[in-house]
């Protein structure tokens, strides 16, 4: 099985970790679009216009059997786009996970990390609307503008990124918050900080995992046999920290290089 991932830079690979500890035996190709990062601050045209020509690509040089939007921006703003226009193709986007934490909360308040983009998005708006009218919790929404650039950076527990997270945590320490929803791929990354301000008992969700689960689904309904070697390719279209895609991919084996589309 041949598995496209995509996200504006690292935060993916953090999905790819989670896809690595179920499938076995399939290639697995990851497009960093580092030249066109940070999605967030993009209009939804140009977003789909990158989505649109890295998908093609994915296609045409790989020949893909599935694609997955590892990124929580591109999926709430132009996922169904991309599966109007390539309706033959797998296409598993990423959301926050706000389900799994409704059903996790003692305190029933929830923290809601993410980009702008994504909290403003409509998909997110009519979830937020269904799930709030039908379950008596309270949502702090927080939209993290500059925590992707410093994840990046490899910034991930500096002063400066901990003085970020804990402007925006503070409010929701005070107000009881026991489960934060990580709504952005990149986030899980910062893990170890979000703990640091708010307390190793806080829960921390991200949706990884769900994705893992339900590729593994649709590889097995279409006959792939689970065993072998992982082929991870990871491409990037600007620049990379390369520390990072190591420290993040831990010690799976993988190549990279640049690529322009
Ligand atoms: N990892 C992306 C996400 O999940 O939303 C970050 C998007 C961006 O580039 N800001």
């Amino acid at each position: 099985m041949k598995v496209g991932l995509f996200d504006s830079g690292l935060g993916g690979l953090t999905v790819l970790n989670a896809i690595a500890k179920t499938l076995k035996g399939a290639e697995i190709f990851y497009i960093a679009d580092t030249m066109y990062a940070p999605y967030g601050d993009k209009s939804k045209e140009e977003i789909f216009v990158r989505c649109d020509k890295i998908t093609k690509f994915l296609l045409e040089n790989y020949g893909i059997d599935a694609l997955v939007v590892a990124c929580n921006t591109a999926t709430s703003v132009i996922i169904k786009h991309l599966r109007d226009k390539f309706p033959f193709l797998i296409i598993i986007g990423i959301e926050p996970g706000i389900k799994p934490a409704i059903s996790k909360t003692k305190t029933g308040n929830i923290g809601i990390l993410a980009t702008a983009s994504t909290l403003k998005g409509e998909k997110y708006r009519l979830l937020v609307d269904e799930l709030t009218k039908a379950h008596d919790v309270k949502l702090y929404e927080q939209a993290c503008v500059g925590l992707v650039q410093q994840i990046e950076k490899g910034e991930t527990s500096t002063l400066q990124t901990y003085d970020m997270l804990e402007n925006w945590l503070k409010p929701m320490l005070h107000n009881n918050v026991d489960t934060i929803v990580l709504g952005c791929t990149h986030y899980p990354l910062v893990k170890n900080t979000i703990k640091d301000i708010m307390g190793e008992d806080v829960l921390l969700i991200d949706t990884g995992d769900a994705i893992a689960k339900r590729l593994m689904i649709l590889s097995q309904n279409a006959g792939h046999i689970n065993e072998g070697d992982l082929d991870i390719l990871v491409l990037y279209t600007g620049t990379i920290n390369s520390d990072m895609v190591k420290a993040i991919l831990k010690k799976r084996k993988f190549e990279i290089r640049k690529c322009e589309i």
